[in-house]
């Protein structure tokens, strides 16, 4: 990957490549797990992972809360005197930070990428400039796009709503946005394209035609779909669910109500989940059941790699650092059959008093070394089978015999019934007193992730 830098300004002066140090390395500014090269049962740490940087987080947002102005003076915009050169230097300090850290991939919003122009032909032509560039940079060091999206959620036309608003003129603004992000997908190869419904929801149903407006985001998601389908986007299409905020309520609250949704709309051969490990926890989850609900209903497709705080149910989008969670998060990945088109977006930021220009290099070298060290532990767990087995000798019985002619569909219900007082069925107050083994299997994963298996 050739560095992006040179010839241009560079924005994280004093920083260079960073490189695997192996966990006994002193360095902040080097990685400990995340070795690119190394081989992990069938494919290499970099394959499995795919990480991606979030446009927004790190090269937009000031660091701006509820209770205080901007803390993060981004260089990049200081020397701009024009919001599209402010955007054009954006994108060079994106790269070099891309091609610094050694990730393979970005995700953006068309907002992030280009500024809103004073109608939409300009928004466009603002992007369409922006993604001429993008592609250039692209093409000189090997970055690739994860996935694009549009900002439906900023703009103060979209408090309603976008595809779900009551006003039909914002469905079309939205639209507008849509079309031309999906173009800027194509334009860069994009794999995927990102719907997060943000404002897809209510604030109180008192105002709200729940049904119709989920009928609207339907049918705008199928024209959507046809439209990119037509304009040649290969890639995936994904729905990323969130349960509130800043709705009250999300449409696609979860995996399993965005699956239920995608099935009952026929768009489930082209749309996806991206799970956010944050979204999980405000939807009272955990990140390993989002995605293995979405590996057993067949619409698992990519990660936005965080975590929240247990203790405020705010979506505080921070980096992920626990090894637990990771471990979890890579074996059901693994166990999807790992990423095709999607990847670990790190959709996440550094805290608002975090103002040196090494914070966000630290904040993705911690990132990435979680994910690489969850990634040798899941492999750790699959090689071992000592999990696996215990959870296939558990369903054994539905292995053989009854138990096979009912999970195959071979047994009417009466059958069923009258096995319960068959001659040599067990007693009572005898079956089902088989242990569960949680104690046991959270001590042997404890070993997993210590690395001592
Ligand atoms: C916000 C979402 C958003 C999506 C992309 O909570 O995470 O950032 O990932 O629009
Ligand atoms: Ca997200
Ligand atoms: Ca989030």
């Amino acid at each position: 990957m050739a560095e992006y830098f040179v010839g241009h300004k560079e924005y994280f002066p004093g920083i260079g490549k960073i490189h695997y140090e192996g966990p006994t390395s002193d360095n902040p500014l080097a990685f400990k797990y995340y070795n690119p090269d190394r081989r992990v049962g069938d494919k290499t740490m970099r394959e499995h992972l795919r990480f991606a940087v979030a446009y927004w987080h790190s090269f937009g947002a000031d660091g701006t809360d509820p209770f205080g102005d901007a803390t993060h003076i981004h260089p990049w915009t200081a020397d701009a005197t024009t919001a599209m050169e402010a955007h054009e230097h954006k994108l060079d300090a994106a790269f070099e930070f891309f091609t610094k850290l050694g990730a393979d991939f970005y995700c953006f919003h068309d907002r992030d990428m280009a500024p809103e122009g004073d109608n939409p032909g300009q928004s466009e032509k603002n992007l369409v400039h922006m993604v001429s560039l993008a592609k250039e940079r692209q093409k000189a060091t090997g970055v690739r796009l994860l996935w694009a999206t549009a900002n439906l959620f900023s703009h103060p036309r979209y408090m309603n709503g976008a595809a779900t608003n009551p006003e039909f003129g914002v469905v079309a603004q939205a639209a507008g946005q849509v079309k031309a992000a999906i173009d800027a997908a194509i334009e860069l190869g994009g794999q995927g394209y990102v719907f997060w419904g943000g404002r897809e929801g209510y604030m109180t149903l008192l105002n709200t035609d729940l049904k119709r407006e989920k009928d609207h985001l339907a049918r705008f998601l199928a024209m959507a779909r046809d439209y990119g389908r037509t304009h040649g986007f290969k890639g995936v299409f994904y729905i990323e669910p969130k349960p509130m905020e800043p709705t009250k309520h999300q449409y696609d609250f979860d995996v399993e109500t965005v699956a239920g949704f995608l099935r009952a709309y026929g768009l489930e051969k082209d749309f996806r989940v991206n799970i956010e490990a944050n979204h999980a926890e405000l939807a009272g989850h955990d990140f390993q059941h989002e995605l293995e609900t979405a590996a057993a209903l067949g619409v698992f497709g990519s990660v936005d790699a965080n975590r929240g705080d247990p203790r405020n149910g705010w979506d505080t989008d921070q980096f992920p650092i626990n090894a637990y969670d990771t471990t979890l998060a890579m074996l059901a990945i693994l166990r999807a059959g790992g990423f095709t088109t999607g990847g670990l977006n790190f959709d996440a930021k550094i805290r608002r008093n975090s103002v040196d220009p090494a914070d966000l290099f630290e904040a993705h070298i911690g990132g990435m070394d979680a994910f690489a060290a969850g990634l040798l532990a899941a492999q750790r767990i699959i090689e071992d089978g000592k999990l696996g087995a215990f959870v296939k000798q558990r369903y054994d019985s539905f292995d053989r015999g009854d138990g096979k002619r009912f999970e195959e569909g071979r047994m009417n219900f009466e059958a069923l019934a009258a096995l319960a007082s068959a001659p040599g069925a067990e007693a009572t107050d005898k079956v089902g007193r088989t242990s569960g083994k949680q104690e046991r299997l959270e001590n042997l994963l404890m070993r997993y992730v210590l690395g001592v298996e």
